[in-house]
């Protein structure tokens, strides 16, 4: 039987279990209180670009020690297998690649990754603690940013329109640790409900999307998303 097109988006709780903090963690956690909301905005750094640079630096000093969960190493496995699949993340961390996924689209971005915010100069740069902070553009001696989407900033369309394919013309979408509050990348797994596929949802907990998912499967899901894969994988027979 020719397995099925699959399409997967994933947020901050697919990290979780690597120790990266998420959205909801990182704004209660004990670094200054500081919701991740009113720090990556434009206009935070435009009005305070240290206190943001301070933000990016705590998360990439964070990052770097973490490493990719079964979560991660379970997406590498399928997209090694399956003719027809789609990783569509929200996460800038930096894990999928490093478990080994190929087929990614980086829906905001990726903390590792700088760009000017004057010229075209970016680079991909993984020093933690950055030095000096903020970082200074080599070709023309202006600041450079996080090469990440904040909030009220445009996706980039083309990326956007990829992934609405992939959820379009998937059989089954895989929505794995998103509060699924952010749009527009809550909006994707829509499409694949609506052309009549399935919704599977891994998530510790219910969220907007669990009541028109297929099946939610509440747990870890470095835990429920490979005991998923083995059970799926041997019916298809891959
Ligand atoms: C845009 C990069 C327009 C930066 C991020 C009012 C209503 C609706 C929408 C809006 C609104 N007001 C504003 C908007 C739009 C806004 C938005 O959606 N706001 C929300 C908060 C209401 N969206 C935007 O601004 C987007 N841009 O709309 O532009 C436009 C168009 C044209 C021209 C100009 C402008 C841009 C959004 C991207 C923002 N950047 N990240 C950075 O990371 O620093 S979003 C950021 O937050 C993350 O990337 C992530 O996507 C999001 C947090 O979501 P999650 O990943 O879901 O993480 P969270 O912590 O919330 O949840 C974790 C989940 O995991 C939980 O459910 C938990 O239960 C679960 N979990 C925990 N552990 C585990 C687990 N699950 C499984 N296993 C575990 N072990
Ligand atoms: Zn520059």
């Amino acid at each position: 039987m020719t397995p099925p097109r699959i399409a997967v988006l994933t947020g901050a709780g697919v990290s979780a279990g690597s120790g990266v903090p998420t959205f909801r963690d990182a704004a209660g956690s004990l670094w200054r209180q500081y919701n991740p909301q009113d720090l990556a905005t434009p206009e935070a750094f435009q009005r305070d670009p240290v206190t943001v640079w301070e933000f990016y630096d705590w998360r990439r000093q964070l990052m770097a020690d973490c490493q990719p969960n079964a979560a991660h190493e379970t997406l590498a496995a399928m997209d090694a297998v399956l003719p027809d699949f789609t990783l569509v993340t929200q996460n800038i961390d930096g894990l999928h690649p490093l478990a080994g996924s190929k087929r990614i689209l980086y829906l905001h971005g990726d903390i590792w990754n700088l760009r000017c915010t004057s010229c075209s100069y970016s680079e991909v740069n993984r020093q933690a603690p950055l030095d000096p902070l903020p970082p200074i553009c080599p070709q023309c001696g202006e600041m450079l940013r996080p090469d990440v989407v904040w909030f009220g900033e445009a996706l980039d369309l083309d990326i956007l329109h990829q992934a609405s394919v992939a959820f379009t013309l998937a059989d089954i979408a895989l929505v794995i640790g998103t509060s699924a509050v952010v749009y527009p990348a809550a909006q994707l797994p829509l499409n694949t409900l609506n052309r009549g596929g399935k919704l599977y949802e891994f998530n510790m907990e219910r969220t907007p999307l669990s009541g028109l998912a297929t099946a939610t499967f509440l747990g870890p899901s470095e835990e429920t998303l490979p005991r998923w894969w083995d059970e799926r994988r041997q019916a298809w027979g891959l």
